[in-house]
């Protein structure tokens, strides 16, 4: 098991790596470039630069986070071939570097969904939350709200560019229900797996978040079963899963433990992000503190699940709380993500030790 915290590069982010380098057992970074239009490849000499600064601090970058996917191949345009092979080429550059993991998703227009970017808990910490009735609004509204929330910062799939223009966003996917998503998701993985073998990446797909439809869009990843299809349309161990323990969670009926057993044993967790949330009513939830009684997931039993079924992938602590005063990008400051690593790896010791 390796231990990272996600970074998000020298102009997007206010931490420095020499700080990430302090947080006792990290020992890598997960990266990304910010800079390449989704679709396009990545060239080279900037992956060289990003994998270069993390080395020069002391740590690896060995998972990026994420290679974004372009709407073409999610809707299945015929310009998908395009981006598809520039795609392949990318997944050769970074294999070139030393990369081993590539997360990425497969929602359709934005990632991650949350309604309320500055959640105020009793303790005066801030979080993200999501409550049904925070939706029931108008698309823009919605779009609007997350992006002039982000504290300034840039967030990753909710380009305001491609944001613009939401509602003909939407209709281009108009048509594409879970079947032709799904068919589109076979058809970019029958065409990059073999690529990931030949140079010996690791594809890693994130759950959806929220893991249910939401303004009617199609959801391809939301449940023990998706992700058993996902691993099955292309029986390689190269395409496999970031088990995302909070984003999973956010809907009840899913089992965490048992999935996270399951595919560790099956050897398709490559990539973990390990966070807590706490339910408040049916699916509204709050993304709470990582310790086990600040929030609805046994963290404990997260742990172990990995622990006992054999997980070598990588972790990261998920989302944190702000905390200490701390501002800065939407669930990703420095204190509260350090407290949660520092958390995770305890119980890890723990298990080893048992
Ligand atoms: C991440 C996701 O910040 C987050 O919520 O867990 O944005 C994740 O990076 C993407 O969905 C993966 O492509
Ligand atoms: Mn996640």
């Amino acid at each position: 098991m390796q231990m990272t915290m996600r970074w998000f590069g020298p102009e997007q982010d206010k931490i420095p790596l020499e700080y990430i380098r302090q947080v006792p057992g990290v020992e890598g970074v997960v990266g990304a470039l910010y800079d390449v239009p989704v679709g396009e490849t990545w060239p080279k000499d900037k992956i060289r630069a990003l994998v270069d600064q993390a080395h020069q601090a002391g740590l690896t970058m060995e998972v990026i986070e994420s290679v974004n996917i372009h709407d073409d191949i999610k809707i299945g345009l015929p310009s998908r071939d395009r981006y598809i092979a520039n795609y392949q080429q990318t997944i050769r550059h970074l294999a070139e570097f030393g990369v081993k993991v590539i997360c990425y998703n497969f929602m359709p227009v934005f990632d991650w969904m949350k309604t309320e970017m500055n959640y105020v808990l009793p303790d005066g910490s801030v979080t993200m939350a999501f409550e049904k009735k925070g939706i029931d609004k108008s698309l823009e509204e919605v779009v609007k709200e997350v992006l002039d929330n982000a504290n300034g910062f840039a967030l990753p799939g909710w380009e305001p560019e491609r944001l613009a223009q939401v509602q003909q966003l939407f209709a281009k996917y108009d048509g594409v229900d879970d079947d032709r998503l799904r068919e589109n998701l076979a058809y970019f993985l029958q065409a990059v797996i073999p690529v990931c073998e030949e140079v010996g990446v690791k594809m890693a797909i994130h759950p959806d978040d929220p893991p249910y439809s939401i303004f009617g869009l199609p959801r391809v990843v939301k449940n023990r079963d998706d992700l058993d299809w996902i691993c099955q349309v292309v029986d390689s161990e190269a395409n496999g899963i970031t088990l995302c323990t909070g984003s999973i969670a956010e809907d009840p009926a899913n089992d965490v433990y048992q999935i996270l057993a399951e595919f560790t044993r099956r050897k398709r967790i490559h990539f973990a992000h390990v966070r807590n949330i706490k339910l408040i009513q049916d699916k509204d939830f709050y993304e709470s503190a990582h310790l086990s009684r600040c929030g609805s997931l046994d963290m404990y039993q997260v742990m172990k699940a990995l622990y006992d079924n054999g997980f070598d992938g990588y972790i990261r602590s998920d989302h944190g709380r702000f905390i200490w005063g701390e501002t800065g990008r939407p669930g990703y400051g420095l204190y509260d993500r350090a407290v949660g690593t520092n958390y995770l790896l305890g119980l890890w010791e723990a298990l080893q030790k048992r």
